[in-house]
């Protein structure tokens, strides 16, 4: 049994004392880290997700009289209730604004949702890049499809979130983190095009190779909704506008030089139009390494995604660029920051032999330049959004 089944019965209980009866059921959603493929997911690119064993619990039941009742574990000032009917894109309260914009996307294209009660419990770290908001809202979504039978697929749940989190919450977030919590399966990294939204499945066991993936939680808090993402993303518009594409992923590695020749007297499109290029042909061959069962090779290119993040993207900072630097130097097989950036975690490859004597580089590292000191844990690659009761 996981954490997350574990965990059930006491979101069970939670819910019964704070709505005075049984759940109709429990689902759960995870947090995840990127692999590989970061800002590339609102340029129609390619990203490479796994899913944690981190979960949010949502123990839910529907209501007839279209009252939206919202409860957290781990949020302060009680339940926050709505009326469904009365749901307009301006969030009613910060953390409840993400599942109250899901039941909003959902009537938006005229499914029949009506109200519900909802008691959530999440072991997904917040602020730490980690998707904790795509969990919230996917596992929201999972237990209304469930509730009012709406026979919606993963996919079209994450779409339906993704336009929660743009349209009600705000923030121009691609589609990874919600395809992540929604599509991920157990012991798998997900190849998605974040284009037409096919995907693949690939085997990633690490264990067996005799390698290790710890993620570095900063504890630098990010926010996505500080203005800085929508700038990136605007500018890479600009960019896909400036060359003519679509989107910039219509922009290959061969045709780079000749884009940026385009782009010349715009130095802040050019590196993000360079990031983007480089980092989906990153993508690519940490693809072709894998399915060649060449796990190692791929350290490299994670290493030059981060540099390409920090320097062409600006999106790092001085606990993520510290993370990398010290689990590089103490023999990593590579390493990056993952998700949004401006804080959040970094990602270490490690051969399983040195795991602890990179983790403890990086804590006694941190401490020295007077950082708060690091979460460091294993990434296991868990199962996505599921019913657990
Ligand atoms: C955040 C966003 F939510 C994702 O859509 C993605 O753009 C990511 O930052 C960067 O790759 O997690």
């Amino acid at each position: 049994m996981t954490d997350t089944e574990h965990g059930a019965p006491r979101t069970a209980a939670a819910f019964r004392e704070v709505y005075g009866a049984e759940p109709t059921g429990i689902w759960a959603a995870p947090g995840r880290v990127n692999l590989i493929g970061e800002h590339t997911d609102y340029n129609d690119g390619f990203v490479m997700p796994l899913a944690l064993p981190h979960t949010t619990l949502a123990a839910a039941s529907a209501r007839t009289d279209g009252v939206l009742r919202l409860h957290s574990g781990g949020a302060a000032g009680g339940i926050v209730e709505l009326r469904v009917d009365d749901l307009r894109p301006v969030a009613p309260a910060r953390w409840a604004a993400y599942p109250a914009g899901v039941v909003w996307a959902m009537r938006e294209v005229g499914l029949p949702v009506g109200g519900a009660d909802l008691h959530y419990d999440s072991t997904v770290p917040t602020g730490a890049g980690l998707s904790s908001s795509a969990a919230l809202e996917v596992v929201t979504a999972l237990a209304l499809d469930a509730l009012y039978a709406l026979g919606r697929t993963p996919q079209e749940l994450a779409r339906l979130t993704q336009r929660a989190e743009n349209a009600f919450v705000g923030v121009p977030v691609g589609i990874m983190d919600q395809t992540a919590a929604a599509c991920c399966t157990e012991g798998h990294a997900l190849f998605l095009d974040t284009r037409d939204l096919s995907h693949r499945q690939v085997p990633f066991d690490l264990p067996g190779e005799g390698l290790r993936l710890l993620v570095v939680d900063t504890r630098v808090k990010h926010e996505l909704g500080d203005g800085a993402y929508a700038e990136r993303r605007a500018g890479c518009e600009r960019g896909a506008r400036a060359l003519g594409v679509r989107a910039l992923r219509d922009i290959s590695l061969a045709h780079l030089p000749e884009a940026l020749n385009k782009l010349a007297g715009d130095a802040v499109v050019q590196s993000l139009v360079r990031h983007i290029v480089t980092e989906n042909h990153r993508v690519e061959e940490v693809i072709a390494h894998l399915d060649a069962g060449r796990t190692r090779a791929i350290g490299p290119l994670l290493t030059a995604g981060h540099a390409s993040l920090r320097d062409d993207f600006a999106v790092s900072c001085a606990e993520l660029d510290l993370a990398v630097d010290t689990a590089n130097a103490a023999g990593a097989v590579g390493a990056r920051m993952t998700g949004g950036g401006f804080g959040g975690s970094a990602i270490v490859l490690v051969e399983e032999a040195d795991a602890q004597t990179v983790s403890t580089a990086i804590t006694e590292d941190f401490a020295a330049a007077g950082h708060l000191t690091p979460r460091v844990f294993t990434a296991v690659p868990s199962a996505g959004a599921r019913r657990v009761r």
